[in-house]
């Protein structure tokens, strides 16, 4: 699985019409599309997703943004995609992303900042699973 990540799309960018530009970036840096599809998570299900985070500050900022409209979730392949997504994705905070980054592109803030990126092969599993079905990878 070392060559799966996943991502989401967030509500910022949907918001924004930036997916279309977005997933055509992914594709273009050479991603492999293994699942996609748009949905919107409920405060609970967000909370689930981010519990990683459940004593930082900023907890309940992110479940509340994370689930105040649809996202686009998918699972991507590339040889050394964990990396080489975060690469394309820039630093959390965009305005230390560098030039071109997704991030630098169109994300606004560090909370509202356009994309998720897994950090690790286990969490790419881990959030991939939390969104498909072995029926909805191809
Ligand atoms: P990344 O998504 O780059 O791995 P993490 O794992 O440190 O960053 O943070 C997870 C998510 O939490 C970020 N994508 C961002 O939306 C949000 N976040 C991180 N730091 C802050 C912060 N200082 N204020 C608000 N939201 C934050």
């Amino acid at each position: 699985m070392s060559n799966r990540t996943f991502t989401m799309i967030k509500p910022d960018a949907m918001k924004n019409g930036h997916a279309g530009a977005i997933i055509d970036r992914i594709i273009k840096e050479g991603f492999g599309v293994v699942a996609l599809k748009m949905t919107k998570l409920s405060a609970e299900k967000a909370g689930e997703f981010y519990a990683v985070h459940k004593e930082r500050p900023f907890y309940g900022e992110l479940v509340e943004f994370m689930s105040s409209g649809p996202i686009i979730a998918a699972i991507l392949e590339k040889d050394n995609a964990v990396a080489a997504f975060r690469e394309l994705i820039g630093a959390t905070n965009p305005a230390q992303a560098a030039e071109g980054t997704i991030r630098k592109l169109y994300a606004t803030s560090v909370g509202e900042n356009a994309v998720h990126g897994s950090d690790s092969d286990e969490n790419a599993k881990i959030e991939g699973d939390f969104f498909f079905s072995g029926l909805e990878k191809f």
